[in-house]
């Protein structure tokens, strides 16, 4: 190991317990975060179209997350909105629930501080699409996924359409489950 290619994470997807998870600040900035944060990158890279991913998403319980908007790989670890204003609606879509895109509203600008990995103070101000991502991948870090955010009619809705999404029927039994892979 050690090559480019091959140090990927599994993106885990929604049935899998470590999404529900709160993460823990990272208090020591080792080769472990750094191994941990280029691995998301190539994970990140590696998916279909994903533009940002959090620590929880390949199941680790650190307070990590790296994003991709305009080629170049930015990472914040124990970030924080400390500002949030407006509202805007989005078509909102996650890594780890593949297919599903759910118009979803939330706050229009953010101002986000955090650290970077030289473990200096970074803070981010953000509008719309980037904004988005900001929340997003924040409340991954305190396990929270878009159907915990969507009023009990969608998420009804939102969940029906899902598990038409990921249902597998075996062609002997006939049982139908949730894929959480
Ligand atoms: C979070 O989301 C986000 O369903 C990042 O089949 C959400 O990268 C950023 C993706 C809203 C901005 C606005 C989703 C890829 C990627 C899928 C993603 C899929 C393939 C989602
Ligand atoms: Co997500």
């Amino acid at each position: 190991m050690g090559s480019l290619s091959g140090m990927t994470y599994k993106i885990r997807t929604f049935g899998d317990p470590v999404l529900l998870t709160q993460a823990a600040a990272v208090t020591d900035i080792d080769g472990k975060v750094i191994k941990i944060v280029e691995k998301m990158f190539e994970t990140l890279y590696e998916s279909e179209s994903g533009i940002g991913l959090a620590a929880p998403q390949v199941g680790i319980q650190r307070q990590i997350f790296v994003w991709d908007m305009d080629d170049e790989p930015l990472v914040i670890l124990n970030p924080k909105i400390v500002e949030s204003d407006g509202e805007w609606v989005y078509d909102e879509g996650c890594l780890s629930i593949p297919g599903l895109y759910v118009e979803m509203t939330r706050p229009k600008t953010v101002l986000m501080k955090g650290v970077d990995l030289n473990g200096n103070e970074i803070s981010f101000e953000a509008d719309e699409l980037e904004a988005r991502l900001f929340q997003h991948e924040l409340d991954h870090l305190n396990g929270v996924l878009m159907f915990d955010r969507m009023q009990p009619e969608q998420r009804k809705q939102a969940m029906a359409q899902y598990i038409m999404i990921t249902e597998q029927v075996d062609p002997v039994e006939g049982i139908v489950r949730l894929r959480a892979e």
